[in-house]
């Protein structure tokens, strides 16, 4: 394939370290859409996204005056611009059905998990955290949070139940999603349904991120050594696992792939 899609320039409204928002802009730029992004800190993101007609929570596409929120509606957003070959989501039910089913567990069971372990262990490290929220973010924001930090910090802690115990109970949840995927990729399948990357590679590759510290994000950012001794020992058991091994295989070969061919 070789085209491209002829559309006004796009707005993306993020955190800039958001694995949902990363989830957005990957099936965008695969797309090749001309994109603008606009990344906040938590929470002075909630301005900006209830003003383009969002709700709370980003990612916020608005494109053509409109906002598409969610992260799963901004991917079906963009494969209604793309030929079938190209999509997503395949056309053939079944597998759409595979694949629809996968993104939406992983959404749930990693998305809200990977988040919580991950400022579990930064929060409790000022410098790390300030240099992990203000990934992207240039301008005031980015000058008010040092002062503000013990109150943002204090806020986010209480919005994701941020504790040991919250993150104990995510520890499991993401043992057994790794687990689950390390079965399915078992029988030696490059990809996680059929034998072409999906909503569900890109959905499970972009939410487990933050728990694989993979190295096309975090790079720029706090390095693997300069984590906390049981987050970065954490991380490195999950990157020996297949479906650590995997995660990091999407991003260092798909990644920067276009929907278009090579
Ligand atoms: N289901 C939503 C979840 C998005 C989400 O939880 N976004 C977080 C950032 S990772 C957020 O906006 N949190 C801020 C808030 O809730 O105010 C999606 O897929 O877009």
């Amino acid at each position: 394939m070789s085209a491209s899609i002829q559309s006004p320039q796009l707005r993306l409204i993020t955190i800039g370290i958001s694995h949902y928002c990363e989830k957005a802009r990957w099936a965008l730029e695969r797309a090749g859409l001309p994109l603008v992004e606009e990344a906040h800190v938590p929470p002075f993101h909630a301005p900006s996204s209830l003003l383009s007609g969002g709700n709370r929570t980003v990612p916020v596409l608005v494109a053509d005056g409109r906002a598409v929120t969610d992260s799963t509606a901004i991917l079906r957003w963009v494969d209604e611009r793309l030929p079938e070959p190209a999509r997503l989501f395949p056309a053939e039910p079944n597998l759409r059905a595979e694949v629809e089913a996968l993104e939406e567990r992983f959404d749930k069971d990693i998305g809200p998990h990977s988040r919580r372990l991950a400022y579990f262990h930064l929060l409790a490290h000022r410098e790390l955290a300030l240099r992990v929220l203000t990934k992207g973010v240039v301008g005031l924001e980015a000058t008010l949070l040092p002062p503000l930090f013990p109150l943002v910090a204090m806020i986010m802690r209480s919005a994701m139940k941020i504790d040991a115990a919250g993150a104990n109970r995510s520890l499991n949840t993401l043992t057994q999603v790794i687990w689950d995927v390390n079965q399915r990729l078992s029988d030696g399948r490059r990809y996680l349904c059929g034998d072409r990357f999906t909503a569900a590679d890109l959905t499970y590759a972009s939410l487990i991120y933050p728990v694989l510290w993979t190295p096309e994000l975090t790079a720029g950012g706090p390095t693997l050594a300069e984590l906390p001794a049981a987050y970065s020992q954490q991380i490195q058991a999950w990157r020996q696992t297949p479906a650590g091994a995997f995660g990091l295989r999407l991003y260092a070969e798909d990644r920067r792939r276009s929907a278009w061919g090579p």
